[in-house]
């Protein structure tokens, strides 16, 4: 049986787990199609994928009808607008805006500070790019976390998750990976855990996909 979308992704991308939760959380079933970025230099590159994104990178979204998505932002805004229930953007404007804030602090001022094309090219560079991921990582999450303890409930925006929540949770575990301590980051450990208590969450994890390979 071929299911309705397809999401191209990849295990332990953080911006694919973000679709992932997501769809998990509106109860939207995909066919998982992995790419896997690193074997034989990266399936990304083929020029099959690069006609589905000229970026080269997961997540993509492939409706039924075959229209293509990337951006993982681009992609989260659409699925809320097209199965707003249940909700990943609170009602009020102020908060919806809130949420986004936080959105962009990983989006634009952590992950590609941190991604493995950036990592690389540091590297060839003669920058040791471990320090320079945890610097940016660092920044990120103190900003999140002054944020979350002023906008924050159970959650970062109040007390439903949100898409605040869904680029916490992959942010948190590639903080792990570069071996950064945690502790300074009390209320998201707590926001974590609290995800962590929802199925969708569980359901995205690296660990729990097809692709997934030993951490
Ligand atoms: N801004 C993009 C970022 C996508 C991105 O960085 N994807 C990474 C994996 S997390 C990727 O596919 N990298 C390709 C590579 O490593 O060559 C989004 O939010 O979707």
């Amino acid at each position: 049986m071929s299911l309705a979308m397809k999401l191209y992704g990849y295990w332990r991308s953080s911006s694919a787990w973000r679709v992932r939760t997501a769809l998990a959380f509106k109860g939207l079933e995909v066919e998982h199609v992995p790419v896997h970025l690193v074997k034989g230099g990266g399936q990304q590159f083929s020029s099959e994928f690069v006609a589905k994104n000229p970026m080269a990178e997961v997540p993509v979204l492939e409706l039924d009808d075959g229209q293509l998505l990337t951006q993982s932002v681009a992609i989260l805004e659409y699925l809320e607008e097209a199965h707003p229930s249940p909700a990943l953007l609170p009602r009020e404007p102020l908060l919806r805006a809130r949420v986004r804030t936080l959105v962009q602090i990983v989006n634009s001022g952590i992950q590609p500070l941190q991604n493995r094309v950036v990592m690389s090219e540091l590297e060839r560079g003669g920058i040791v790019a471990d320090d320079w991921a945890r610097h940016f990582i660092k920044r990120g999450l103190t900003a999140f976390e002054q944020q979350v303890a002023r906008s924050g409930g159970a959650f970062s925006v109040g007390d439903a998750p949100s898409f605040a929540d869904i680029y916490l949770v992959p942010q948190l575990f590639n903080a792990r990976r570069f071996s950064m301590p945690l502790e300074e980051f009390p209320t998201l450990l707590r926001i974590e855990q609290r995800c962590y208590e929802l199925p969708a969450f569980q359901k995205a994890r690296p660990e729990n996909q097809v692709d997934a390979e030993p951490l």
